[in-house]
């Protein structure tokens, strides 16, 4: 059993409570947070470690959507329009996934966890990453990819896919999970769709998918028109889309775990039925801005009572991995939001929202969480906690301490 006490401990509760001086006793689970006179005279014999001035204990932050294998792009993709950027990605895939060598993705994976971050939802769509996935500090929630929607194809991508499953649930650890991303409604055959997700649901496995993240996926969905019926003409000889969005979401049904990236473009009855589907939306506010220049509605999110969580995306679709950089854009990009009631809306989103997206008892500084804990520093003093979320997201970069699982990383 060991104990910290900081200047703050934000629980990241459902009351987002906020413990000024307060401590956290833990092991591999949290076992009580409170004020750190409270916790002094509970444990008597316990010796709590001071973190000391304008220190701030919270959770560990989760990234619930991001693409390791495209980890070696800087300046190589084209960003501000959606196909512009996806014919980039076809042309430079192959090169670019060949420079994210297992060291360059561990070098990732070790700047995510100093940047505060200790889950990820990670998208792989070739493996490529599973070594340094697996052997990382970090919690993994590892999303293989179903992609394709070639009726002739659809033989060799199911078994290709289900062959990179097998693989994921051979390596065994706490704090991996094997589980399924089912990539697009534009991307994947009907037929794909609906056979991972039975096996999803027969070996409950966790599921995520990207959805109507550009108005041109919106038109090729809705109407088979706009910049992607070329798109699909020349590479795949195909003029209607494989699926409208309500009938790909219906698809999801009696998921334990699910959460759609992205919804940009999504109608109020898209996000009804998300809500109904007990899912929760990845919000990638940088990736929304440099591909399409679109924003999620997250006034219409809180109206529906449907929860969002924070994902970096992958260096595909930004210049960082980091979480507080991503919050630090979501903050300046959502401008209609009051800020410092913003700021608390993204600290619960990258915390609490994250682990609902991943399905994890993590999240929360509460007594019976996972033990995820990262101690930050402020660089000067905050007299008004109500503007704490927003000093962190505006000043935080690193963590001094990152604990995962009760355990120093
Ligand atoms: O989330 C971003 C933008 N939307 C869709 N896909 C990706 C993103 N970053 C990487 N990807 C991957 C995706 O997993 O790129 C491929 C897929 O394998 C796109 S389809 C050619
Ligand atoms: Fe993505």
């Amino acid at each position: 059993m060991k104990a910290l006490k900081a200047s703050w401990v934000l629980t990241c509760d459902e009351n987002s409570t906020i413990i000024k001086d307060g401590a956290i006793v833990y092991d591999k689970k949290i076992i009580d947070v409170a004020t750190y006179e409270f916790i002094k005279e509970k444990y008597p014999s316990l010796e709590i470690q001071d973190l000391g001035e304008n220190s701030v204990l919270m959770p560990g932050l989760i990234n619930s959507h991001i693409h390791l294998e495209f980890s070696s792009n800087t300046t190589t993709l084209k960003y501000g329009n959606f196909l512009t950027w996806l014919n980039s990605v076809i042309t430079s895939r192959e090169k670019l996934v060949e420079k994210a060598t297992k060291s360059l993705i561990k070098e990732k994976l070790d700047f995510i966890k100093r940047s505060g971050t200790t889950t990820i939802g990670a998208i792989s769509s070739y493996s490529f990453d599973l070594d340094s996935c697996f052997e990382s500090d970090l919690n993994v929630v590892y999303f293989n990819e179903v992609i394709g929607s070639k009726p002739d194809m659809i033989d060799t991508l199911f078994s290709d896919f289900k062959s990179r499953l097998e693989l994921s649930k051979k390596r065994k650890r706490e704090g991996f999970y094997p589980s399924v991303a089912i990539h697009s409604p534009y991307s994947v055959h009907p037929f794909l769709v609906r056979e991972s997700l039975k096996l999803a649901r027969e070996e409950n496995l966790k599921v995520s998918a990207h959805f109507l993240e550009s108005p041109q996926e919106f038109e090729w969905l809705h109407k088979d028109e706009g910049g992607f019926l070329e798109f699909f003409k020349n590479f795949l000889g195909q003029e209607k889309a494989v699926t409208k969005p309500m009938q790909f979401l219906e698809q999801f049904s009696k998921i334990d775990t699910l959460s759609f990236s992205h919804c940009v473009e999504a109608s109020n009855n898209d996000l009804e039925k998300i809500k109904e589907l007990g899912a929760v939306i990845n919000h990638c506010a940088t990736s929304n801005r440099v591909l399409n220049n679109s924003k999620l509605d997250i006034e219409k999110l809180i109206d529906i009572n449907l929860p969002f969580s924070i994902g970096t995306d992958g260096l595909s679709s930004n210049n960082s991995l980091s979480m507080f950089d991503e919050l630090r854009n979501a903050l300046m990009i959502h401008t209609s939001h009051d800020i410092v009631k913003l700021a608390k809306l993204l600290v619960k989103a990258a915390t609490k929202n994250g682990a609902l997206a991943l399905g994890l008892n993590k999240g929360e500084l509460k007594k019976g969480f996972d033990a995820d804990i990262i101690a930050i520093f402020l660089p000067d003093e905050v007299e008004d906690e109500e503007y704490l979320e927003m000093n962190i997201i505006l000043h935080i970069k690193n963590t001094d301490k990152t604990i995962i699982g009760g355990i120093d990383v």
